[in-house]
């Protein structure tokens, strides 16, 4: 075994997003791509030599040759001890999850989430820090730099780990363990939850439908739903990680996982149903009849936190992304605790977890999580909800109507223009920028405008500041419209609408959400121009 200095030209476009760097596969086989990338990393960080590295993906095509490289290359750079998850399997909860329980120095993700996979699909890489979270901006933006002028990459010629059998290897002076990726994780779980109660739930007859949509999710819910649980085998559909996902898209939405909608609103549901993404760190929560929104979602796991043992002191404050709707803010108010809205990007929340000043966080995106890890958690949602099911004693929809009825109902729903031509995307998100100070008190249809922006953010612990965050045009009753550009798809350019409107009376909480936000949606086209700029007709995709 040797280390070879292998010469290299820099990748244009290797500048990770939202959530790390996301490209066609045909795109990271490349030679070099990868090795490119991973040796920016590495010239990014310092003081790692002999540090523990946690290396792991979603199991998606290319996983395992990318885990092949980033060991080899990991042996060359000093690395004391990689753990690995077993078949390369490490859903991103469970990644930093690893981290944190075993001090790691950071984490290397393999992923690009919900995208869907397969040769022809995405694949992605994502570096997390120390406390197991998305690395912040500055280091992001740090690796982004490196790959524009690096001319070498370090690479180990050691032949390959064998990822499916668990125990201790070496590479150079490196130990590789593959280690059960699933153990710490659900040990974790058993901590924060009444897993007694849930128990419980499942003994007396609750039935459940978990569908894992071909991704990483389904060993975990399997051994924790299925297994510590006790639910009957076959809760959790389409459990086993596929390399194609089974030609699923692992987006956890009504859309997207279209089979268990159809199964929640059929004659025979069952009590409860959810599914999470690629990487299990989405979540989505069904009841019978009713596909409870993410931001609602956030807002009743704050508001009933203490059912949970893990919680059982309250909660220190929430942070949500700016175009989540304001649902927990209001829960925030009545609990006595703040809440903050961040950008777009769960590395936004890294700073409030660390510094103890929230407990809960939450997106839009289907992304829900707590300050036991450092990234959103798919599975934790679906617990909390079983656990607070399980204490209540209440079905979905009561518990959502309930909610409703004491808080008020914010209406919500995001649109998406998908793969939109780029030039057409920026030339409207330059045009609306410039409408922008004009559209103060303006009034508009049944709406006056309060005021119109593009939400800037200091983060309140290191003061970094993020611009150019999003485009919000908000009304003088607080409801809300919000347009951004994605920073995760890899085709084109995908606009986000984001409308929010906010109803207090419960004799108006039955009205369907298009109709409900139909006026703000006909705004959005006319203040923007959507139709105009992307020659769409209407959205790709309604959440
Ligand atoms: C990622 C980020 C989330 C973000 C979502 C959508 O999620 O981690 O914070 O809300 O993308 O981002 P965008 O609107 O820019 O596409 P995931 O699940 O893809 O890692």
């Amino acid at each position: 075994m040797t280390i070879q200095t292998i010469s290299t030209i820099p990748f244009a476009g290797q500048r990770p997003g939202t959530s790390g760097l996301r490209k066609k596969v045909a795109e990271f086989q490349q030679p070099g791509y990868l090795e490119n990338f991973v040796q920016a990393i590495f010239n990014t960080l310092v003081d790692f030599a002999g540090q523990t590295l946690v290396v792991g993906g979603d199991g998606r095509y290319f996983n395992r040759q990318a885990i092949q490289v980033i060991l080899r290359m990991a042996a060359a750079h000093g690395v004391g001890k990689v753990l690995v998850g077993q078949g390369g399997i490490l859903s991103t909860p469970a990644l930093s999850c690893v981290v944190r329980k075993y001090g790691a120095f950071g984490g290397i993700v393999l992923s690009a989430s919900h995208n869907p996979g397969g040769p022809h699909g995405d694949f992605g890489i994502k570096y997390n820090s120390s406390n197991g979270g998305p690395a912040p901006e500055r280091i992001t933006e740090a690796i982004y730099s490196n790959t524009l002028v690096l001319d070498a990459y370090s690479i180990s010629d050691a032949g390959p780990v064998d990822l499916d059998r668990p125990g201790v290897v070496r590479i150079e002076q490196m130990e590789v363990e593959v280690i059960d990726p699933v153990a710490d994780y659900a040990q974790l779980m058993q901590e924060l939850f009444d897993f007694d109660a849930i128990r419980a739930l499942f003994a007396s007859g609750f039935r459940m439908c978990f569908d894992g949509m071909g991704a990483v999710s389904g060993p975990y819910a399997r051994t924790i739903i299925e297994g510590m649980l006790g639910a009957p085998a076959g809760t959790v559909i389409n459990g086993v990680p596929l390399e194609d996902f089974g030609g699923h898209h692992p987006d956890p939405n009504p859309v997207n996982a279209a089979e268990l909608i159809a199964l929640m609103d059929g004659p025979n549901a069952p009590d409860f149903g959810a599914a999470s993404d690629g990487d299990a760190d989405r979540n989505m929560i069904v009841g019978r009849g009713i596909a409870v929104t993410p931001s609602d979602s956030l807002a009743i796991i704050a508001a009933n936190a203490r059912v949970a043992p893990g919680y059982r002191d309250g909660i220190a404050g929430i942070a949500r992304s700016m175009p989540t709707s304001s649902a927990a803010d209001r829960v925030a108010l009545a609990l006595g605790v703040p809440c903050y809205e961040t950008p777009t990007g769960w590395k936004y929340f890294g700073n409030l977890l660390d510094a103890g000043m929230v407990t809960l966080c939450g997106e839009e995106s289907y992304g829900t999580g707590s300050s036991h890890i450092r990234e959103k958690d798919g599975v934790w949602a679906v617990l909390f909800w079983l656990n607070l099911i399980a204490a209540s004693g209440k079905p979905v929809e009561a518990i959502v109507r309930e909610h409703w009825a004491r808080f008020g109902r914010n209406y919500y729903s995001r649109h998406d223009y998908e793969a939109v031509d780029a030039l057409a995307a920026t030339t409207m998100m330059t045009h609306l920028r410039a409408m922008l100070p004009r559209l103060a008190g303006m009034a508009i249809g049944s709406y006056s405008v309060d005021f119109a922006d593009d939400f800037i953010y200091t983060d309140p612990v290191d003061q970094s500041v993020a611009s150019h965050q999003g485009v919000r045009i908000v009304m003088t009753d607080g409801s809300r419209i919000v347009f951004r550009l994605s920073g995760t798809g890899t085709e084109g350019a995908t606009i986000r609408l984001y409308l929010e409107r906010y109803e207090a009376d419960p004799a108006n909480h039955a009205i369907p959400r298009q109709q409900a936000l139909a006026e703000l949606a006909a705004i959005a086209d006319s203040v923007a121009g959507l139709r105009a700029h992307t020659g769409r007709e209407g959205p790709t995709v309604i959440t």
